[in-house]
């Protein structure tokens, strides 16, 4: 099919397709959250160097999810992958209060980006099923999401070992693509 045409036949039918980044520290669960929305399983993980990248068809969207180390030595090449992305994935061990602070600061240094200004941005305050763990509203005031301006952005409360809260972040997510954000 010409482009044009194919172009023509995913508007009228809703297909659209957008570029996901999944960020986050070191250990948040990101690889773990990727293959839980992917596989439905949960899959043994090891620290990412690099990336992996799946594609997840939800919602008439087809999300290329491309998932990246988070360790403090990788955190430099996050930025490679910034062009043209539509949203990205922020997640966060909520139960590791120690590095809260850092998770902060790695989320609004992202939020300075000029290359992710249109991005629209689902916050993942996962391990809930961890003791300790702080809710989304805690997670919300210690990441200081009331100084984001002009972005559509939500944050929900996942466990990705028990599959918890993925699909309603997904939900708002392909919703808010369709009407335009991103
Ligand atoms: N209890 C609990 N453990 C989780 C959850 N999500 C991930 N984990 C565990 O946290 C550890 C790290 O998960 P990963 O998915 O590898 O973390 P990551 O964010 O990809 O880490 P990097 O690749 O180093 O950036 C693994 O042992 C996971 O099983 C969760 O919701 N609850
Ligand atoms: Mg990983």
């Amino acid at each position: 099919m010409g482009i044009v045409f194919t172009r023509l036949f995913s508007s009228l039918f809703g297909n659209k397709e957008a570029r996901i980044l999944v960020l986050g520290l070191d250990n948040a669960g990101k690889t773990t959250i990727l293959y839980r929305l992917q596989m439905g399983e949960v899959v043994s993980t090891i620290p990412t160097i690099g990336f992996n990248v799946e594609t997840v068809q939800y919602n008439n969207i087809k999300f290329q999810v491309w998932d990246l180390g988070g360790q403090t030595s990788i955190r430099p090449y996050w930025r490679c992958y910034f062009p043209n992305t539509q949203a990205i994935i922020y997640v966060v061990d909520s139960s590791d209060t120690d590095r809260l602070v850092v998770a902060k600061e790695e989320f609004h240094a992202i939020l300075e980006e000029e290359e992710l200004k249109g991005a629209v941005v689902l916050l993942f305050a996962n391990k809930q099923d961890l003791p300790g763990a702080l809710d989304d509203a805690a997670v919300t005031e210690a990441l200081e999401l009331h100084k984001i301006k002009n972005r559509q952005w939500s944050i929900f409360k996942t466990s990705a070992i028990k599959g918890e809260g993925l699909f309603e972040g997904l939900d708002w997510l392909s919703n808010t693509l369709k009407s335009g954000g991103g």
